[in-house]
Formats: C-alpha cells, sequence, structure tokens
C-alpha cells in the first residue's frame, strides 16, 4: 500500500510527502484542468513569449498568457500556413492589445484560453513588428508543423494583422499593489 501511495505521490500528487499517504481522490479526474502559463515580455531585449514552446498540453488544459511588462503586447492565434495572420473559425482567440500599466501597481492582464482539442497551436503578438522579430510560440507542435517553420513565416511576413476585436478566451486584469513593509 505505500508503494502504491508513493507512486501515485509522485505521478500526481508531487506536492504531497510520500510517506502514509491515502490517496481517496480519482487522479486523473482531479488533474484533468492542468494551468500552462506563457509571459508575454521583453527577453534577451526582445519582444518574446517565454516558453516559446510547450508539449503535452491537453484538452481541456488553460493557456494563460501573462502581460507581465510595461511594452504592450498582444497573443493571436496564428494560421500555421501564413506567417503574423490571424487563424479563423471556432478555435481562433485573440486577447487585444495589453501590458501592465504600472509593475508596482498594475493591473496586470491576463489572457486564458481553454484548448479544444490536439492541434497545434501557433500565436504571434500583432502589436508593431514583434510577430516579424520573432515574437511567436507553439503549442504542442508535430514533425509536420514546427516553431522553426513557423517563425521563419513569421519573419518573412510583410504585415502581422490584429482580429477586429478581442475574441475567443477570458481576460482578467489583478491588481498588484504591494504594500512595505518596513
Ligand atoms: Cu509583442
Amino acid at each position: 500500500m505505500q508503494l502504491k501511495a508513493a507512486i501515485f505521490s509522485t505521478l500526481f500528487l508531487s506536492s504531497y510527502v510520500a510517506a502514509d499517504v491515502t490517496v481517496t481522490t480519482n487522479p486523473v479526474t482531479s488533474y484533468r484542468h492542468k494551468l500552462h502559463i506563457i509571459q508575454a515580455t521583453i527577453a534577451n531585449h526582445k519582444p518574446a513569449f517565454v516558453p516559446n514552446s510547450l508539449t503535452n498540453v491537453d484538452p481541456g488544459d488553460i493557456l494563460r498568457f501573462v502581460f507581465n511588462g510595461t511594452v504592450p503586447h498582444s497573443v493571436v492565434r496564428g494560421d500555421p500556413s501564413n506567417g503574423c495572420q490571424p487563424l479563423v473559425g471556432s478555435t481562433a482567440f485573440y486577447s487585444g492589445t495589453q501590458s501592465t500599466k504600472d509593475m508596482v501597481n498594475g493591473p496586470m492582464p491576463m489572457f486564458d484560453f481553454v484548448v479544444k482539442d490536439r492541434n497545434p497551436i501557433f500565436v504571434y503578438c500583432s502589436v508593431g513588428k514583434h510577430c516579424q522579430e520573432g515574437m511567436v510560440a507553439a503549442i504542442n507542435p508535430t514533425n509536420d508543423q514546427t516553431l522553426d517553420a513557423y517563425t521563419s513565416k513569421c519573419t518573412g511576413a510583410s504585415s502581422a494583422v490584429s482580429p477586429k476585436g478581442p475574441n475567443g478566451g477570458f481576460l482578467n486584469k489583478i491588481t498588484l499593489k504591494v504594500t512595505k513593509t518596513s
């Protein structure tokens, strides 16, 4: 029993101490909706999504794009075969242009998309020339549809297109106000 509990702990309850843990919940059900965070930010002096590649993202998981900085960005689900052009259809999404207005007080915007299927998801930022500068990311890329191939299409694109208005996800803005204690 203890070995079984330890295995369950390792696989599904990594924050628990293994010893004497009794697993009473269904681990598949309780961990069905994983949260994956991608920052829309500046990295190495360039606009970027961090991380820019995620694998093993399952249907029902949530992609959360955090606009962590004062430089405006957006996240657009891209057409895999046309760089910096939006995907059209029921699984499209667009956050609108967002930024953290004040790094101490916020608000910090977050855009959540619930993954519908196992198809690769390519995203780009439609602000300025960020897309052509490589601000793109791949979720569940395949051997046929890679991040490198998508990036090449984007760096060669003549323009980056913003959809008409935010759609396909949920935008939240949280206050960051920090009070000094000393
Ligand atoms: Cu950007």
